[in-house]
């Protein structure tokens, strides 16, 4: 797209070239590698452009613990979680990482690792305990002292306003649309005390995970198993929660402030690169995705979701589509894994073929390796939409994690998994595409819901004993990663 060819790069093309070639940004990148003169003169093909922005994720649930403090309310994930069989060693996210409490402990891991970014989310019923009604001074206090710590530590917050840590208080859940409405007071509420320093808010995490697998599969919080109509109306529910939350963050913010999402769209890859299974791939992913980040982008439900669906389509009400594809600042997507596509003489014009018996995965059984995600993510969500800008605000991966003699996680799988990712990554900045930075997940182990602490995604080994933190070598990568700005 950027009038490079490949067989240019690959014949190693001089940095002066490709920062020509590739128009402001990698001339910029040129400048400022060679004004920090790192050691790796971070001026070649294998660079990053200056001031990329390489974060860290986490999650409230996941790692807050202090469940029952300061007036914070109920959540379906507490309820969930104590349900007896409900998760693996009957894991539960009432101590996790003690975040609540470690968080300047974790600040220091941040900024150790020199990440400029992180990732957090607040937990909604820290604020509103039972989702509605009058807010809670002290669940704020929690965020405006992480907050601050992060930015005196140099580093940029990035908030997201809803990982699936519903307050109970609401009645009926995601099944209620009266849900969607306290989201929006919610997001409001939150962007009007926190946007004089957070910048970068997105409104919702993984609408699939908060509905389809929550409502459909009812492998997450509440596990229900609803039939095809009132899952497309918790869908609808979902992203009209989006859509009305970025426009109350809008009312409430400071100027300047960018509104996003982070969304798990499911990832197609093109099983050859020929333009017919490119463009196979493409109608997969806006096919596939015409609940949630179609929908979103389009501000409509596509002709052919809508006539899949027949009478079980959701119900919608005047002005919802016009909210629902409210222009964003920024899309972010959490890329873990892919499916891939071959252009076929089908209704739909392609076909998605099935993981094989010996197709590489990580510890996580639906975590296909598939480092192509990253760039084709990427590229179908920019050729799709054209959103102003993309993040990554999630990848990563589970491993087995054995602690060595010497107290050490050696985790030469996840700096495999994740060189790899990286590495196409750098192919979607490398051809133009607006790509600002990369989340890890995670910054540290931590609780995996219905996996409980059976699969865990940290770059820092997490004693949950002590709640000693220590980094892994994928940390020691990272981290070298960042300083050089460089493929490593
Ligand atoms: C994401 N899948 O969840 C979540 O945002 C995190 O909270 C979670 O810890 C992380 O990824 C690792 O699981 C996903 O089945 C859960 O494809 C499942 C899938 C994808 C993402």
């Amino acid at each position: 797209m950027t009038g490079i060819n490949r067989r240019q790069l690959g014949m190693g093309l001089g940095a002066a070239a490709l920062g020509a070639a590739l128009g402001g940004r990698a001339s910029a990148q040129t400048n400022a590698a060679g004004a920090a003169g790192s050691s790796a003169a971070a001026t070649d093909a294998l660079s990053f452009p200056a001031g990329f922005e390489w974060g860290c994720a986490t999650a409230s649930y996941q790692i807050e613990g202090a469940v029952k403090e300061d007036g914070r309310g109920e959540t379906v994930w507490d309820v969930y979680a104590h349900t007896p069989g409900k998760t693996t060693d009957g894991g539960t996210g009432d101590v996790a990482c003690d975040s609540y409490h470690r968080y300047q402990e974790d600040i220091a891991l941040l900024k150790a690792l020199g990440v400029k970014n992180y990732r957090f989310s607040v937990a909604w019923s820290r604020i509103f305990p039972s989702g509605k009604g009058k807010p809670n001074q002290k669940g704020l206090d929690y965020y405006n002292r992480l907050i601050d710590g992060l930015l005196a530590a140099g580093i940029t917050p990035h908030m997201t306003l809803f990982h699936w840590d519903l307050p109970t208080g609401l009645q009926g859940g995601w099944q209620s649309r009266d849900t969607a409405y306290a989201f929006a007071d919610y997001a409001g509420f939150m962007a009007g005390k926190t946007s004089d320093r957070v910048k970068h808010i997105m409104t919702v995490n993984e609408l699939r995970c908060f509905t389809d697998l929550a409502y459909w599969n009812g492998n997450k919080a509440p596990a229900l198993r609803l039939p095809m109509d009132q899952v497309n109306q918790v869908r609808h529910h979902g992203v009209l929660a989006h859509g009305l939350g970025v426009q109350a963050i809008r009312a409430q913010a400071r100027a300047g402030t960018q509104v996003g999402l982070a969304d798990n769209a499911t990832i197609f890859v093109p099983a050859i690169e020929t333009a017919e299974h490119i463009e196979a791939t493409k109608k997969a992913m806006r096919e596939e995705n015409a609940m949630f980040l179609t929908a979103i982008m389009e501000g409509r439900y596509i002709d052919s979701y809508l006539a899949a669906q027949g009478k079980d389509a959701p119900k919608v009400q005047a002005g919802d589509m016009k909210a629902i594809g409210s222009a964003l600042d920024f899309v972010s997507l959490n890329v873990y894994t892919a499916n891939t596509v071959r252009a076929a003489d089908t209704a739909s014009g392609y076909e998605i073929l099935p993981h094989l018996a010996n197709s590489p995965r990580m510890a996580s059984p639906w975590l296909y390796m598939c480092p192509e995600a990253l760039y084709w993510s990427i590229r179908t969500v920019s050729e799709l939409w054209k959103p102003k800008k993309l993040y990554i605000s999630e990848n990563g991966c589970s491993a087995d994690d054995p602690v060595a003699k010497d107290g050490k996680v050696y985790d030469a799988d996840r700096v495999t998994y994740l060189r790899n990712y990286i590495g196409h990554l750098h192919r979607a900045v490398r051809e133009g595409f607006p790509i600002e930075g990369y989340f890890l997940w995670s910054l540290m182990d931590n609780f995996e819901w219905e996996d409980g602490y059976t699969k865990l995604f940290g770059i820092h080994h997490v004693d949950f004993k002590t709640q000693k933190r220590t980094p892994k070598l994928s940390a020691d990568w990272y981290r070298e990663l960042i300083r050089t700005n460089r493929m490593v």
